[in-house]
């Protein structure tokens, strides 16, 4: 992909200061979150901001050489406890579903082992057979292709739009993080564990993220770039690196693997 690729990138831009458009219902859902929080801890600063200021003026040692004695007010702490508490509770009942919504992993139609690595990321398809190494794109051959210095890797991953994409991010040596703005995704990338996340991505498009886990000296330098295609186009890129496309029909009514024995018989892994 030449060039023209920027055109239909997610990725920050100059001067930003909000997110990304989303590209998942999860990130929409996360920019609506925003929307509800934001006006709360801003009126909250305010309020709080003039308290200290009104403190500051009325009740200083000039304005107010005898100070007042008593400690307790029962209205007050009464006020104080209660309204914070209401407040929490709001929060609470937009967050956490929206938690639920990004830890759940819906059935999906392809599954990707992420791997975190001093410094790059490594994506095994499994199913499909196909290993990805992503190494950060060197910054004249970004700035020859006009693509993005320190967000273009060598070697994208593809996904297909519109359906459920499981990720499953560990690390082979210290704590990374897997993080795709656009998506809603940002998941530690931790040793000897798997964390889990999840993406149906609903336009085409390339999308950027960097690590987001202070890693070590080059934790700048191991982006992401995952870039959304058709399942035609995702398919052709999968046989292109050697893979064998799954003949499984795509958005899995596909019933959990048969209770062969011993489920159990996997080690738990620590
Ligand atoms: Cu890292």
């Amino acid at each position: 992909m030449g060039g023209a690729s920027a055109a239909w990138a997610d990725q920050p831009v100059e001067r930003g200061i909000d997110f990304q458009p989303a590209a998942t219902p999860a990130m929409a859902h996360i920019h609506s979150f925003h929307a509800f929080v934001l006006p709360i801890i801003t009126v909250i600063s305010v309020f709080v901001l003039a308290l200290l200021l009104w403190v500051v003026i009325r009740y200083n040692r000039k304005a107010n050489p005898t100070p007042r004695m008593f400690t307790h007010n029962m209205l007050v702490e009464v006020i104080w406890t209660i309204v914070p508490v209401l407040i929490l509770v709001a929060i609470a009942w937009r967050s956490f579903p929206l938690l639920y919504e990004q830890e759940r992993a819906p059935p999906a139609a392809l599954t990707i082992k992420v791997v975190g690595n001093s410094w790059f990321w490594q994506y095994e398809y499994q199913d499909l057979g196909v290993t990805v190494a992503s190494n950060r794109l060197p910054e004249e051959e970004a700035r020859a292709q006009s693509r993005p210095n320190l967000l273009a890797v060598d070697n994208p991953i593809y996904v297909p739009v519109g359906e459920n994409v499981s990720v499953l991010i560990t690390s082979n040596d210290v704590i990374h993080s897997w993080t795709v703005p656009a998506f809603g995704v940002k998941q530690d990338a931790i040793p000897g564990r798997v964390n889990q996340g999840w993406f149906n991505v609903d336009r085409p498009g390339i999308y950027y993220g960097q690590c987001s886990e202070l890693c070590g000296i080059n934790h700048a330098y191991m982006p992401i770039e995952v870039r959304a295609v058709s399942r035609e186009e995702f398919d052709r890129w999968v046989v292109s690196q050697g893979g064998t496309l799954a003949d499984a029909a795509p958005a899995a009514a596909q019933p959990a693997p048969a209770p062969s024995a011993p489920a159990a018989g996997a080690s738990p892994t620590r």
